[in-house]
């Protein structure tokens, strides 16, 4: 058995500094005492480009090196709006007491029982190098354009999930190979799973997903490592030669509001025929979402404080609100019931008043054909409409009123 601990989607950015470094450095410091032999980070290191200046960049370097001072390091490249095309390059540069591989196409690394990483030439090694400890097949994400431009727009999305598939399918003689060698063997790929579930708890079960678990399964990988989904959640198989288990540990932080389940990393032992892991938490900040249909309610808002801890949280509150009623809401006053909160976020939704144009209306002639246009845009009852009208350009303003009157005394409203 070998133990790995696995970080994903760190997301450091200038706004998710403070999260991800806290958490990861966490994560680190456990990962460390833990004895692990090897880390796996499987994609977004980062949330977007950053530039060399940057305190994410700095910081994120620091850690790394921390980690490869104490095992080696493998990093998948992520999701190419998070982790531009060559952010990785930089990490092999390091040069901590282990090597970082950076796993930016795809292919095999086998780690040696010295700690070094060898890099398969091609996708896939043709025997597995003598003194591996542990072999690891690599999927980084997939550049879609580039499929695209092969196959054309339409059939890209298919097209990617089926040469995934035939790809992962080709690492199973390799697998079993090392498998009889004693060697465990591990799948690291970025990407979404069909029918996985959001961080908000939607399930993912779109035409364009890369993976279905029947393939990643299908490569005969112990364990299989996956990034990009930032909920933990894992799935596996009893099989002819043991037990195969694919997870995601989801991000290492909490970087959005509405976010479901614990954060943390996960600690793998992976063997010749059987995988197991364990969610590590991560200190990642409380989020408390508090929401109003109307106008927040001052009273409502005090009992929802009173009911939640919001000391150091970060705190959402959202209303939804008719146009006229938007200065009614007093933010000041609610501002005041959260604080202690870490963070307050007011989302008010304005409902604007909506006006439907009836195309063409100015020039119809009579009046009469106006309302009737009007009525068929708005979906109103003509005929009274038309009987109003009626009346309205008839009839004395006395007699309208006396008559409106009358029906109010047989409706007994008046
Ligand atoms: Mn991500």
């Amino acid at each position: 058995m070998i133990r790995i601990a696995q970080f994903s989607d760190l997301h450091y950015g200038t706004k998710t500094l403070a999260e991800a470094d806290r958490c990861f450095g966490a994560a680190i410091d456990r990962a460390i005492t833990l004895g692990v032999r090897a880390a796996v980070l499987s994609g977004d290191a980062t949330d977007h480009a950053l530039d060399l200046h940057a305190p994410a960049a700095e910081r994120l370097f620091a850690q790394v090196r921390r980690l490869a001072d104490h095992c080696p390091v493998l990093m998948l490249q992520g999701t190419f709006s998070h982790e531009p095309p060559g952010t990785l390059a930089i990490f092999r540069l390091l040069g901590g007491r282990y090597p970082v591989h950076v796993a930016d196409r795809l292919g095999q690394a086998a780690l040696t029982a010295t700690g070094q990483w060898i890099a398969s030439s091609g996708w896939c090694f043709d025997a597995v190098p003598a003194g591996t400890q542990a072999l690891l097949s690599c999927v980084p994400t997939v550049n879609k354009a580039i499929v695209a431009a092969t196959v054309g727009v339409t059939d890209a999305a298919q097209t990617v999930g089926e040469q995934l598939s035939l790809l992962l399918q080709g690492y199973a003689p390799i697998n079993r190979a090392a498998r009889s060698q004693g060697v465990p063997t591990i799948g690291v790929a970025h990407g979404t799973v069909f029918g996985c579930l959001s961080e908000h708890g939607v399930p993912m079960a779109g035409f364009d997903h890369e993976f279905t678990t029947g393939a990643l399964f299908a490569a005969e990988a112990q364990a299989f490592m996956l990034g990009h989904i930032h909920r933990h959640q894992s799935w596996s198989l009893e099989y002819t030669a043991g037990r195969q288990c694919i997870a995601y540990p989801g991000a290492i932080g909490r970087f959005h509001y509405g976010e479901e389940g614990e954060k943390g990393f996960l600690l793998w032992e992976v063997g010749t025929d059987q995988a197991h892991f364990t969610l590590e938490p991560t200190p990642s900040r409380r989020t408390i979402d508090i929401v109003f249909e109307g106008k927040p309610d001052l009273d409502g808002l005090r009992a929802a404080v009173e009911l939640q801890d919001i000391a150091g949280a970060f705190v959402r509150l959202r209303w939804t609100v008719a146009d006229e009623d938007r200065h009614e809401v007093d933010r000041t006053a609610i501002m005041r019931l959260l604080e202690g909160a870490a963070e307050t976020k007011l989302e008010g939704r304005i409902v604007p008043v909506v006006r439907t144009r009836a195309a063409g209306i100015s020039q119809l002639a009579t009046l009469a054909d106006k309302v009737r246009v009007w009525a068929h845009v708005t979906e109103a009852r003509i005929e009274p409409l038309l009987g109003c009208l009626q009346r309205v350009s008839c009839q004395e303003p006395e007699t309208i009123a006396e008559h409106v009157l009358r029906e109010l005394d047989v409706l007994d409203i008046r």
